[in-house]
């Protein structure tokens, strides 16, 4: 058994007018309540509200909500707490590069309070014009660009684990390159909004339900351990969703938080849970055909056959 025992500190809704220093005091909470986990993980975009929902015509003005350092001022009692109570964490936030480049980030601390990891969001959502006909904008398009870094791995905490950020759950690609390292958990913040903006008809239930599947098949066709963190309730008149959950790696959702509220998960994971499917079904080396692949890295759109 090689259990790390994990904290889903599922951050409740964070206003446009809450400071980072207001965010980093509630994320400390949640740090205190785990006391005696292995690690702590937090949403994407923990430290602000979800600001790709408004729209400014000059997109400098959203630099307000980016942080050019990590830690910085606000976070840095962040890294202190956890390397005191040594517990790895991951938090995600918005990044502004020394060279003015912009993503969506999240990042993975070990046990002393060293940033060992960092992902930058590859697939990301929405637009980047205003656009009227939505019933609420997504302007992720605007205010980042594409993650440049790929879908690495990292070991920590005796294990193999990888990172990341909410709409890239749904891409079977994200879990499949992170499996291709052998990855043993995969971590994960989410904001999504209850309702899809294009279509009032696709309403909580079935977000949920989406989410899950994609975060299930995930898990099990990559037999990897699975810790997906919401921030949700109402922020500003917007509701996002909550479902945080855990996920083993036979795709079993085996811890789920039920507020919308800051509230923490707890469960223990034998990360040679992760053994046996890895060894038999999904034995990648014995029994994935690459030769019948490619179309997967060599095309983005769909092509149709000729009639
Ligand atoms: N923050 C996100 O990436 N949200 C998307 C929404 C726009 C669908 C998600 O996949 O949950």
């Amino acid at each position: 058994m090689r259990n790390i025992k994990v904290a889903a500190a599922q951050l409740g809704p964070i206003q446009r007018a809450d400071t980072r220093q207001a965010a980093v005091a509630r994320m400390l909470d949640l740090m205190r309540q785990a006391e005696g986990c292995d690690l702590i993980v937090y949403p994407e975009l923990a430290l602000t509200t979800f600001f790709p929902r408004w729209y400014w015509e000059d997109r400098t003005e959203a630099d307000i909500w980016f942080e050019s350092e990590m830690p910085s001022a606000a976070t840095r009692p962040l890294f202190e707490e956890a390397k005191r109570a040594a517990i790895a964490m991951s938090f995600g936030y918005a990044e502004r590069t020394p060279d003015g480049r912009h993503f969506n980030t999240s990042i993975l601390v070990d046990k002393e309070g060293v940033i060992v990891g960092k992902y930058r969001k590859v697939h990301l959502p929405g637009h980047d014009q205003f656009d009227p006909k939505r019933s609420h904008q997504h302007l992720e398009k605007r205010y980042f660009e594409p993650g440049d870094l790929g879908f690495p791995a990292w070991p920590l905490l005796g294990g193999v684990f990888g990172m990341c950020i909410c709409n890239d759950r749904r891409w079977p690609e994200t879990f499949r390159v992170l499996g291709l390292q052998g990855v043993e958990m995969v971590v994960l913040g989410f904001n999504t909004p209850s309702v899809n903006a294009q279509n009032s008809g696709e309403g909580p239930a079935k977000r949920m339900f989406h989410h899950k599947l994609s975060l299930q098949a995930g898990a099990y066709q990559n037999s990897t351990w699975v810790v997906a963190v919401a921030k949700c309730g109402v922020e500003d008149g917007h509701h996002c969703m909550a479902g945080s959950v855990i996920i083993n790696p036979d795709g079993e959702v085996v811890a789920e938080t039920t507020t919308e509220n800051d509230e923490l998960l707890v469960h223990d994971c034998d990360l040679d849970a992760t053994r046996f499917g890895k060894e038999t079904v999904f034995d990648f080396a014995r029994h994935r055909r690459i030769e019948h692949y490619g179309l997967i890295a060599m095309q983005t759109g769909v092509v149709l056959p000729k009639a």
